[in-house]
């Protein structure tokens, strides 16, 4: 059920670093074409950091690990959005299938892969509404020997909430060359990160001392490299645009992502691409060791 790309099983044979991406981000993510170009140019920014990207996506029935460009293209607006509970019905299902921060998390576990890089990690929304509305990527995060590297959690969540949420999982927040979890397109003003790294050497280290410790993954906020720092004022009308148009559970994401794209003129899609590439460079540097 699970294909691993022979670059990938090569890769693993030689112990070299892997960094897992994920599918959702490029379907959507980003408006249509967008995600790919995004995607790739996450794959080819883990190779300069020295390690081998996993792009990870459900196609035919199978769950892939490892795309090559032609598949990677099929994700588009059509494919499903696969959290953890949602991988097996896809591969069942035989759908076009993007996986999520924790649908990807589910696979890393299943084949052995230690690192993976997004933009922004999913988490507890606004306001508490009934039903509560929780991002699956925490408690994937919590289960799974990864060091996730992002910029944080995404800033039209409840970071501080979400923070919280992650020092009761137990999930170490570290901060790279930061004191404050990065705010996904701010860099500054988020809560306190739990630690403080200066280098991917060290950031590694901790990892796998986590996990000799028998817990499971960890999360790396990376700052952008420019911090957008007037976006709120549109993330609170994103969000009442979302609850106006009744736009629940796993659409909020998009729909907002898609509404601040268009609303700031292009600025939060620039900012979100470099991001997530950035934070691919960086995982693949931890990764190569
Ligand atoms: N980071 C981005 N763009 C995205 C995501 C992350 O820069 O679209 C995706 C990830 O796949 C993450 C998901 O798992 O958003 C969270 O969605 P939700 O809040 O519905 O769990
Ligand atoms: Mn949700």
């Amino acid at each position: 059920m699970i294909v691993v790309s022979e670059e990938i099983q090569q890769a693993q044979r030689d112990r070299r670093g892997i960094v897992a991406l994920e599918t959702t981000l490029v379907a959507h993510g980003f408006p249509s074409g967008e995600g790919v170009a995004v995607g790739r140019a996450s794959e080819q920014a883990v190779r300069e950091g020295g390690a081998v990207p996993a792009t990870v996506g459900v196609l035919d029935g199978e769950i892939r690990v490892g795309l090559t460009k032609e598949e990677l293209g099929r994700f588009d607006a059509t494919a499903r959005k696969l959290g953890p509970r949602d991988l097996a019905v896809a591969v069942v299902q035989g759908a076009l299938g993007a996986t999520t921060v924790g649908g990807t998390l589910v696979v890393c576990a299943a084949v052995g892969i230690r690192f993976m890089a997004t933009g922004g990690l999913g988490g507890v929304h606004r306001g508490w509404p009934t039903p509560p509305d929780v991002s699956a990527d925490l408690q994937a995060l919590a289960q799974t020997q990864v060091l996730v590297v992002s910029s944080g959690v995404k800033s039209l969540l409840d970071v501080a909430a979400t923070s919280e949420l992650l020092e009761t999982l137990g999930v170490p927040v570290l901060g790279w060359r930061t004191d404050s979890l990065p705010l996904f397109y701010a860099a500054l003003g988020g809560p306190p990160v739990s630690a403080r790294v200066e280098s991917a050497g060290e950031a590694a280290q901790i990892a796998h001392a986590h996990w000799e410790l028998g817990r499971g993954g960890l999360l790396l906020g990376r700052p952008p490299d420019v911090s957008l720092d007037d976006i709120e004022p549109l993330i609170e009308q994103a969000l009442v645009a979302a609850e106006a148009e009744g736009v629940h559970g796993q659409a909020v994401t998009p729909f907002v992502l898609t509404y601040l794209h268009r609303e700031s003129g292009g600025r939060t899609l620039a900012a979100n691409r470099d991001l997530i590439v950035g934070n691919a460079r960086l995982a693949g540097e931890i990764a190569a060791g």
